[in-house]
């Protein structure tokens, strides 16, 4: 169930209102792996979430030995975790009826479980977010997670909006890369085209499946390139028990679907 609004808050960033999926949308993501969602949050949100995001510390400055996310020893991005499990606003936002129906209807899903958020900081002249498929990284038993990742400043292209390889979900799992371009393993994904990586302003979102290879252009800018994403799982997903940097902590029992834990908050119908 969508948990109830909790504040004032709420009814002014419009997160009580459905946000209207459409029947484009859909298909977007089902056949080319990924779709747009304009105006997914307002102004008023993002700008609630720009300076608790900054203020809260980093995955590296909690857990500076841990493994990283895709790509490694040469994260070009600064990640600020589990923040809808630390602080109500990111809760309020994650389980919103204005995110829960974008997710479930997007997934064509009764109910989803809402399992992370990370933000996706690029500094000021970062690199680039090498291309990737999340689902290699995740102790999941099997696929259909959405990443829904949300523009938290206005973003000309040099800053690295997120792209994708059209259709590229369709490849099935390709493997870890191991901090290399996965174009150079599998080089007939060269053929693919390019597809989002345009401008993309603040409170817009864009939604990719876990098997969607992606990547980010580098920060050719002077000011931070600041995105947020929040993950939306099956609500029959098996936890692997594989390591991972936010699901360790939970210490859920391998084999075990993640509904059972009572630690993810169910949203939908
Ligand atoms: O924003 C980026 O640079 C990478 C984001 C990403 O890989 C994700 O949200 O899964």
């Amino acid at each position: 169930m969508a948990e109830e609004p909790k504040t004032e808050e709420s009814q002014q960033w419009g997160l009580n209102d459905e946000y209207p999926v459409t029947e484009e949308q859909v298909a977007s993501l089902h056949e080319q792996g990924w779709a747009a969602l304009p105006n997914l949050l307002s102004r008023e949100a993002v700008d609630a979430m720009l300076p608790r995001l900054s203020a809260s510390r980093s995955r590296d400055q909690k857990r500076p030995d841990e493994h990283r996310g895709p790509g490694d020893d040469h994260n070009p991005n600064i990640n600020h975790d589990e923040m809808a499990w630390r602080d109500p606003v990111f809760r309020e936002i994650a389980t919103s009826r204005r995110l829960a129906s974008a997710a479930t209807r997007l997934m064509k899903q009764e109910t989803v479980l809402f399992v992370e958020d990370v933000s996706f900081f690029k500094p000021a002249r970062g690199r680039q977010s090498g291309y990737h498929q999340d689902f290699s990284y995740w102790p999941f038993d099997r696929k259909g997670t959405i990443t829904v990742w949300v523009a938290l400043v206005d973003m000309s292209e040099d800053m690295g909006p997120l792209r994708y390889l059209e259709g590229s979900h369709l490849e099935g799992p390709l493997g870890f890369d191991d901090g290399n371009n996965i174009l150079d393993a599998y080089p007939h994904l060269q053929n693919r085209k390019i597809v989002g990586g345009k401008p993309i302003s603040a409170g817009d979102a864009q939604v990719h499946w876990d098997l969607t290879i992606h990547g980010a252009g580098p920060n050719n800018t002077d000011t931070v390139r600041a995105a947020y994403s929040l993950r939306y799982i099956r609500t029959d997903t098996i936890y692997t028990g594989m390591s991972h940097p936010h699901f360790d902590a939970f210490q859920l029992p391998s084999g075990r679907p993640f509904a059972e834990s009572g630690l993810f908050p169910f949203i939908g119908a």
